[in-house]
């Protein structure tokens, strides 16, 4: 794994970072090394979640490189994770198109393929600093990761199956079911991209960071839809359905929605969570970390959003009275995150000190400061506080 990663570091343009970033490493990974009180890791140091579908987070601390290796990606399941054989595995391809499909996993990697750097984030990251506490997995910070994917552009197969008039939607289903609270019976998990995204952007995935796709990442396809909430990257992928009508699932029109405003307050509409919004986060110094006063410290972290890149990135370290720009690294890369980082000159006296980060992106969008209750218990994106211990 070495020596793609130092070739990926160099393509990133953020090879640089990795050689400052050693000395620290040693005071971070002992503070990582406890976590918090009762929590249980895997073998890889992931934060088990949950249990029963596991739900592993990646600890936002041990962040580094612009990618995140596949044995540290969080995961996020709904329903228990399937075990399926390459072997028997096909993707049907039906609904509007004039030749439906039934691929093998040979046929789709025999076809030519492209690879792309992209984040995913779990609508749901940093629901722990919600107040009052919102029900669903407590994720801390790290529901998030940059991975590079390879797979056949969906536009390619539905070229193949040929679409008829009319089609509006592309409806991507999982081989997981599962019961949900309001239905009699199991379902399958299943999302839905408009047809221009599905035909510009989306990948049919079957490798991750130049591996087989690992099967808590979807083995043997998913989808990968960059720039878009974790959630339309349906893992496990068995069916494809070309509609007229906007998809209406449970997991599009129930579940992962927030409210809309378009018509004024009085009439909110409900609308399935989408495109990435665009936010900060901070990796280092972890909460509650002790940090020696009256010395630089380096302050370091990502930033990302949708269909944009991101443009600036500003630190408070006094609670969000005054803010700072920070450094950001490498490149913009469409649907990555960009690391950055900022010098802090930490008080020579002892005592607490809040850190914040924020993020505007190149469509001019910035990060709310206040939580809007619209959103429901899905996309945390106001800046998350980071406490520490200055001292002396
Ligand atoms: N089939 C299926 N696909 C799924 C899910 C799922 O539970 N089942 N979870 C979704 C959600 S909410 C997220 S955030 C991403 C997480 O992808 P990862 O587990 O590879 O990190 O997968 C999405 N795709
Ligand atoms: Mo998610």
């Amino acid at each position: 794994m070495k020596e793609p990663m130092n070739r990926r570091e160099l393509l990133y343009g953020a090879s640089a970072l990795v050689a400052g970033l050693s000395s620290a490493r040693a005071a971070w990974s002992a503070l990582q090394a406890g976590g918090a009180p009762g929590e249980t890791r895997t073998a890889s140091g992931l934060i088990v979640r949950q249990q029963e579908p596991i739900n592993l987070e990646m600890p936002f601390g041990n962040l580094r490189d612009f990618l995140v290796s596949n044995e540290q990606f969080y995961v996020r399941n709904h329903f228990p994770q399937p075990r399926l054989e390459a072997r028997d595995w096909r993707l049907r391809v039906e609904g509007l198109v004039r030749q439906p499909l039934e691929l093998t996993y040979d046929d789709l990697r025999k076809m030519s393929s492209r690879t792309v750097p992209a984040l995913l984030e779990c609508a749901g990251n940093g629901r722990s600093f919600l107040e009052p506490k919102a029900k669903g997995v407590q994720w801390d910070r790290g529901a998030v990761g940059t991975a590079e994917w390879t797979g056949v552009p969906l536009k390619a197969i539905l070229q193949r199956a040929g679409l008829k008039s009319g089609a509006a939607e592309v409806v991507f289903e999982g081989a997981d079911q599962g019961e949900v609270a309001d239905l009699a019976g199991p379902i399958h998990f299943a999302r839905a991209v408009p047809l221009a995204k599905a035909q510009r952007d989306v990948l049919l995935a079957h490798r991750m960071n130049g591996a087989e796709l690992p099967p808590s990442h979807g083995f043997p396809v998913r989808a990968l839809v960059p720039g878009w909430y974790g959630v339309s990257s349906v893992k496990w992928l068995s069916r494809i359905v070309v509609t007229d009508q906007p998809f209406r699932g449970y997991f599009q029109s129930v579940d992962y929605t927030y409210w809309d405003r378009p018509y004024g307050g009085s009439v909110p509409i409900q609308r399935p969570i989408t495109e990435l919004s665009v936010k900060a986060q901070i990796a280092r110094p972890v909460g509650r970390e002790v940090v020696p006063a009256g010395k630089p410290y380096r302050v370091f972290g990502a930033a990302w959003t949708g269909e944009a890149d991101v443009e600036r990135v500003e630190v408070s370290t006094d609670g969000g009275r005054t803010w700072n720009p920070a450094r950001l690294l490498g490149k913009p890369v469409r649907f990555a995150w960009r690391l950055w980082e900022y010098d802090w000159n930490v008080p020579s006296r002892s005592g607490r000190a809040t850190l914040l980060a924020r993020a505007t992106d190149s469509k001019g969008r910035q990060q709310p400061t206040e939580r809007s209750r619209d959103l429901r218990n899905y996309m945390i994106i106001h800046p998350v506080p980071t406490e520490v211990e200055v001292r002396g």
